[in-house]
This record gives structure tokens, sequence and C-alpha cells, in this order.
């Protein structure tokens, strides 16, 4: 399932529990799209692991208890919001919100770390009493935790992990993907799409993120252990944007002629590399490429022929981050790690699946 070195639980502690809960939010798709998406585009609890739940009566020495109907609950997000991912991340938190009548207060780091720290203290002088936090890098954001601790103001985190901190200490509990395991789903996926052959590249996510470490390690790993015939020619970040995604393949098709396959950590830097390979003259397919995240623009990729598969990164933490502070305040308790399932984007389901993507 899941060794616990991968969640970055050092007590050891076994997966608990396989949980099916689904918690389904119709989300609206991106700014673009008056549709809604599919009624199974929430996030579903795939499992959880370590511990017996955090409460506020244990949560670091305990901390007020709150009724959430009355009080003003932060949201830090990380980077700036030009990828889909972060679109709707903070639109299904503000819905979760508003479904729940919670006043929250929300900021954007900008993809800068030292905005992060600044917007967390921000929103504990304005009055916040408990913070989700997207953690934009893994590690750095001692100063935020430390005011939080100080203030009384527990955390819950989603989506990045923040690998040397302790649940029920510095923060409540983590919610996210098991990117290892997307990682290994890519690497299947692209071995299926070349018939497990030919030079590869890998744009890398940003450094300093578990999920860049862990796409990487689950993506090499799997081809390790499929004795796989890709060559791996070139890896270089693309700091999971577009913009540098398309400016490294540039390079990497360049310098790799017969480049057939690209690994993209994410769908951003992915949909970069499109608009590299089209400028250099290349035709759908000449080069497969399999991403991760679920937007749309990735997914019409695959319709129309230039991405060969798309692993979910489902962002949409509403439903279940307000869950986990009414857990943590109604006494039931907040696991330190709750991992969701996320789907996979093909060619047989691209054109059916496109309504689930954002
Ligand atoms: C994954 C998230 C990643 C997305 C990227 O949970 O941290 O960050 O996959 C985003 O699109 O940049």
């Amino acid at each position: 399932m899941f060794p616990t070195r991968r969640l970055g639980i050092t007590t050891g502690a076994a997966v608990l529990a396989v949980s099916l809960v689904s918690v389904s939010a119709c989300t609206r798709g991106t700014d673009d799209d008056t549709s809604t998406t599919g009624e199974d585009a929430g996030q579903q609890v795939q499992a959880t692991a370590g511990g017996n739940g955090c409460t506020y009566e244990t949560y670091n020495g305990g901390v007020p208890k709150l009724d959430l109907k009355t009080a003003t609950i932060g949201f830090a997000q990380s980077e700036k919001e030009a990828n889909p991912f972060r679109i709707t991340e903070t639109e299904s938190i503000k819905e979760e919100a508003a479904k729940r009548g919670i006043k929250l207060i929300t900021t954007n780091a900008q993809s800068d770390l030292n905005k992060e720290i600044a917007d967390i203290q921000s929103m504990i002088a304005q009055g916040a009493k408990a913070l989700i936090i997207s953690p934009l890098n893994s590690e750095g954001l001692d100063p935020a935790l430390t005011a939080a601790q100080e203030a009384k103001v527990p955390i819950m985190t989603i989506d990045r992990l923040l690998t040397s901190k302790q649940a029920c200490t510095d923060y409540i509990g983590w919610i996210g993907s098991d990117f290892v395991e997307q990682g290994k789903r890519a690497a299947d996926a692209l071995m299926a799409a070349t018939g497990d052959q030919g030079d590869a590249a890998i744009l890398l996510g940003a450094s300093g993120v578990n999920v860049t470490v862990d796409r990487t390690k689950g993506f090499k790993d799997q081809l390790a252990a499929k004795g796989s015939k890709l060559n791996v020619v070139a890896e270089q970040t693309g700091d999971f944007t577009r913009e540098k995604g398309r400016s490294v393949t540039e390079q990497m098709i360049s310098a790799n002629p017969k480049l057939a396959a690209i690994y993209a950590e994410n769908d951003e830097m992915a949909l970069g590399a499109v608009a590299a390979l089209k400028a250099a003259g290349k035709k759908p397919g000449d080069v497969k490429i399999v991403t991760i995240d679920g937007t749309k623009g990735a997914v019409q990729g695959i319709v129309d022929g230039w991405i060969a598969g798309v692993i979910e990164s489902n962002p949409r933490f509403g439903p279940l981050a307000f869950q986990a502070l009414e857990d943590f305040y109604g006494g039931k308790g907040v696991p330190p790690t709750t991992i969701i399932s996320d789907k996979e984007y093909t060619g047989d389901n691209a054109s059916a699946e496109l309504v689930n993507a954002y």
C-alpha cells in the first residue's frame, strides 16, 4: 500500500484503513467553462494512514474549540493562479466554505515562499482561528508555523507535504495524492504508448517539493522494476510552468533529435512541450507525452493526439479539508495522512471523460 517512508510518516504506523468514502462535489470547471464537471469530480478517499486522529484537545497541547459557523478560517494558496490546478483548488476551497456558511479569507503567495510566510502571518493577525495551507515547498514555512503555534491557530495541510514536520504538532493532518504511485502509473502509460522503446526525457517539477521527488522516484522505480527499454537521455526542471516546459523541451529536442517520449510531471509543462513540438514541425504522436494533473487542456491534448495519457491529480480539496476541520473540532479526530484516489485519462476515455477534467 503506502510504505510509510513515502508518506513522511516517521512513526511506522501502518495504513489504518482503505476507505472508499466519496465526498463528491459538483464543482465547476475552469473559469472559461460554464458547464459543471461530472458528479464524481470530487475527491474520494483511497486510504488513511497513521495515528487514531487528531483533535483540538490533542493538537499541540490543546487549542481552543471553535464553532466553524462563527469563526474565520484562512486559506493560503501557494502558486500563482495561472495553472488550472491552482484555480480549481482555490475554487473548491471557496465553494465548500460558502456551502458551509463559513467566513473564509484567502491569500496567494504567487509562487514566493517568503510571501506565503507573510500571508499566513497576516491571516493570523486578521483573526483567522484555523488555517488550510497548500504549501509552496516541503520545507521553509517554519516562521509561519511558529506564528500559528504561538497563536494557537491549527493548520490543516493539503496538496504538498511538509516532509520534516509532525502531524498533530506542526499541522493537524495532510490530504493529497500518492505521488509515487502517480509516477509509477505514468511510467506504465509511457511504456505502453511507446512500445517500451526509444529515447525519453523527463520534465521535472519544481525543486524542493515532495511532489517532484515522489513523481520522479515512482517513474524511475517502475521503469527499473519492469526492465523497461526506454532510455532516459535528459531530465530537467520546468518548474511546473508552461513557459519553462516549452523552453526546456526546445533544448531537449535540439540536443536529442531522436527523442521518442516525454514524461511531464504536470500538465502545464506538458502543454509547453506540445507548443515546442509544434514549433519544431513535429506532428501529433511523433513524440509520446504522458503527464500528471488532469486539466482540460491536457485531456484535450489526448483527443488531438499530442498527448498519450494523463494521470489525474485531483485538486478539489474543499469538501475533505473542511470535513477534516469539522472532525477536528467535533472530536472524531483527523488522521495524519489521507490519500485521495486519482483517475487516468487515456485515448479510450478522453473524449467522454473531458467533462471531469479541470
Ligand atoms: C500536486 C501539486 C502540483 C500539480 C502541479 O498536488 O502540488 O503543483 O501537479 C502544481 O500542477 O504546480
